[in-house]
């Protein structure tokens, strides 16, 4: 016997099937049911989602299988400890689920050691100060406003108030990270936790030489792979390993998993960052993001992730090459990866009112500093964009040239004040977009 649903009339239609994208049936039926308000306003997201051209770099489409697993059961469970030592009973289920995300999880980087229950990228790289520093020890990292990350050391957050961040940047003439002068800081602070990686490095991080520093100083070298960490495992940048002591990372940009994250590491390391995540820092992991990441994981293990780590890039720099012919600076002059830096400073348009501007014409992108920047971090030169999302949907070298100039025509209209052109510029951007459908997404146009 088929029980019959009442389902209430929704203010949208579900899409036929997508093959490799599953149709997930009617969105939410019980979401709009139980709390319409909620209800519209993810429905509005989805439709943001949807007709918008996502350039932020360290965002993604996850796949409707990674979607179905956050969304599941396993929310409902508490299991502090580890597989095999928990704190609660009724694991039976549990310990396999998260044995599979560590055992995908080695796999798919080459690690002799994961731990998958950081809630985040940040909280991961605090667990790696508990695990290797004291408070008041030197910590070195790439500094903020050159492309690195809040949580090395940079002075507003609390790896910065409670350790002693020295930090490393970029050389004005190259946009390239100057070894010189990492070599000069680590010999003279004689840091305990040396960082690699970071939110606008558009370049290939040579981890082998931020290893052969490291063990001149006796530092843990952690790589701090979030953004790359799709390419990497898609073979479409050099792995942090065997050169990292650990590698730290998020699961949700270009591994396209659930918002989470990892720690990886060898063997040796693996007690004091076990450690330190539980009981240092958390209690019971998220197990509903955990079977989100081991779907994520094994989706990174197929032959069709390799192709996607390598489109990511190619429509990077395709993407570059078209910004560049159309006269736009960019940070280091290009990319080697899934992002590009453009300092807007000689188009007199500041990156948050050029940001604010693509975004009326349907193109998301954030604004960001870049090296030696004059302007505010609230109000800096530059804009961020990269291109893990828009390939996500199928997008290739050949819509490269397009989206260049959609930026042109959004950054010129941004001097200009002419909102018809970012209007029209819309409109284009909303057609493209509908013949892309995203992975995921369940909405019809
Ligand atoms: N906020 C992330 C990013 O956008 O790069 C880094 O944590």
């Amino acid at each position: 016997m088929t029980a019959s649903i009442d389902r209430p009339a929704l203010p949208y239609a579900p899409l036929p099937d997508r093959g490799l994208f599953p149709d997930r049936g009617l969105p939410h039926p019980a979401l709009a049911a139980g709390d319409p308000e909620l209800a519209a306003l993810i429905t509005a997201e989805e439709r943001l989602q949807a007709d918008t051209l996502r350039l932020i770099p360290s965002e993604n489409y996850v796949s409707s299988a990674v979607l179905e697993a956050t969304g599941t059961v396993l929310t409902n469970k508490y299991s502090e400890g580890y597989p095999g030592r928990r704190y609660y009973e009724g694991q039976q289920n549990i310990d396999p689920v998260e044995t599979l995300a560590v055992d995908r999880a080695k796999a798919v980087f080459g690690a002799e050691h994961a731990n998958v229950q950081p809630y985040s990228g940040s909280p991961a790289n605090l667990a790696v100060y508990l695990a290797f520093a004291e408070p008041g020890d030197a910590v070195m990292g790439m500094a903020l406003p050159m492309g690195g990350h809040l949580t090395h050391g940079w002075g507003v957050s609390a790896t910065g108030a409670w350790f002693r961040g020295v930090q490393y940047g970029v050389r004005a003439d190259t946009g390239l990270i100057d070894f010189d002068q990492v070599r000069d800081i680590a010999r003279r602070e004689r840091p305990k936790i040396i960082f690699c990686g970071g939110t606008a490095v558009p370049r290939t991080i040579d981890f082998a030489a931020f290893a052969e520093i490291a063990r001149e100083v006796d530092a843990v070298l952690v790589a701090d792979i979030a953004h790359i960490a799709g390419l990497v495992a898609g073979g479409a940048h050099p792995s942090p390993f065997p050169h990292a002591d650990v590698v730290s990372t998020t699961t949700h940009k270009t591994l396209r998993g659930p918002r989470g994250a990892m720690l990886l590491s060898r063997a040796s390391h693996a007690k004091p960052l076990d450690k330190a995540v539980f009981p240092g820092l958390q209690g019971g992991p998220h197990n509903h993001t955990t079977a989100a990441i081991a779907v994520a994981l094994r989706e990174a293990a197929q032959p069709s992730f390799r192709d996607y780590a390598h489109a990511v890039v190619a429509n990077a720099k395709a993407l570059a090459a078209a910004l560049l012919d159309r006269g736009f600076d960019l940070v280091s002059g290009g990319t080697d990866n899934h992002l590009i830096l453009m300092d807007l400073t000689p188009t007199e348009v500041p990156g948050k009112v050029a940001a604010k501007a693509l975004d009326r014409a349907g193109i998301v992108v954030n604004h960001n500093t870049v090296p030696y920047d004059p302007r505010k971090p609230f109000d800096p030169s530059g804009i961020r964009i990269g291109t893990p999302a828009l390939t996500s949907r199928g997008l290739g070298t050949e819509h490269m040239p397009l989206v260049a100039d959609w930026i042109d025509r959004g950054v010129t209209a941004a001097r200009s004040g002419d909102e018809d052109a970012l209007a029209a510029v819309r409109e284009e951007v909303t057609d493209l977009m509908a013949a892309h459908p995203a992975p995921g997404l369940s909405l019809a146009r």
